[in-house]
């Protein structure tokens, strides 16, 4: 049972929702350890094939939570910190396919939440921003790094340095979000990327997120190498047999995750 969150899973599509509305789902540190707990839920579940994490109400997560942070000391917000980038790392280690379906603000810690997923699709009345330094401090749960690795180090940098709130329109134009939905057809846009990706074979889709994840923080030749010797496993796999079988058989294939 969790205290700030609802989880359900749903013809094999975890959903998480973030549920502290007196913060507008600020991140404190009780709601990041269950955020750990549900991941690791979602990774040993057999039931589980793919997740959507989203917010309840205007807020997807206004960000870390500032009254926490306040009283802390240097060594406390560190301690913190690490979660928070323990809790990325997490959701980006889980072999399954994770769609953050932001459903408004995503600021500063949420907006470094979405990030950490595979992929975002936003409501058109969503809204991101970096604006910790309105507050004194940086991006703390690998926000610095991810937001320059996704949308280039100028952007990034703009964004985090002015602490500008943006569109949901505009997170696309940038590359910080890959789709936009009205409000009202959000989870079923999210719902219908996860079975897209679902429809193929799980092995392959592990592999490609891996080696996507791993392969962007190497350098050219190692990051090649990395690709090289994460294509043997879906290469032997039956799923592969079924893949290219179907396709000479002009026949939907039947993946087995095997
Ligand atoms: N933390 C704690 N409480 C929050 C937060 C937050 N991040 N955001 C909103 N709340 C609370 C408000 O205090 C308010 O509480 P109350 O009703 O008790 O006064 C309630 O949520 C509703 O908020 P508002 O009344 O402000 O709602 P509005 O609709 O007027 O405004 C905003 C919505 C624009 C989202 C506004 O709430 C806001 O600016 N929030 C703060 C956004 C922000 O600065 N986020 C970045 C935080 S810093 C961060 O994320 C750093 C990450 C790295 C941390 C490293 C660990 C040490």
């Amino acid at each position: 049972m969790y205290n700030n969150l609802i989880y359900e899973v749903k013809d094999g599509i975890a959903i998480i929702t973030i549920h502290r509305p007196a913060a507008l789902n600020a991140l404190n540190c009780e709601l990041m350890d269950e955020l750990i707990c549900v991941f690791h839920e979602v990774e040993s579940s057999e039931d589980v094939k793919a997740v959507i994490l989203t917010g309840e109400g205007k807020a997807f997560v206004a960000g870390a939570d500032i009254a926490e942070m306040h009283g802390l000391s240097a060594i406390g917000g560190k301690a913190m910190m690490w979660k928070g980038h323990v809790l990325m790392n997490l959701i980006e280690s889980v072999e399954k396919p994770v769609i953050a379906a932001v459903n408004g603000f995503a600021l500063g810690g949420g907006c470094e939440l979405a990030m950490a997923c595979d992929i975002r699709v936003a409501s058109e009345k969503a809204k991101f921003g970096q604006p910790e330094v309105n507050l004194g401090i940086i991006p703390g749960f690998g926000g610095t790094q991810r937001l320059s690795r996704l949308v280039g180090k100028g952007m990034a940098k703009y964004l985090i340095m002015t602490a500008e709130i943006i569109s949901a329109d505009e997170a696309y134009r940038i590359g910080l979000v890959e789709k936009t939905a009205p409000p009202e057809e959000l989870l079923e846009t999210a719902e219908k990327i996860a079975k897209t990706i679902m429809g193929k074979a799980p092995i392959a889709i592990a592999s490609a997120k891996t080696t996507i994840n791993t392969g962007l923080n190497l350098d050219m030749p190692t990051a090649s190498r990395f690709e090289l010797e994460s294509f043997t496993a879906p290469f032997s796999s039956e799923d592969k047999k079924e893949g290219m079988g179907a396709f000479l058989e002009k026949r939907p294939p039947e993946f087995k995750n095997k």
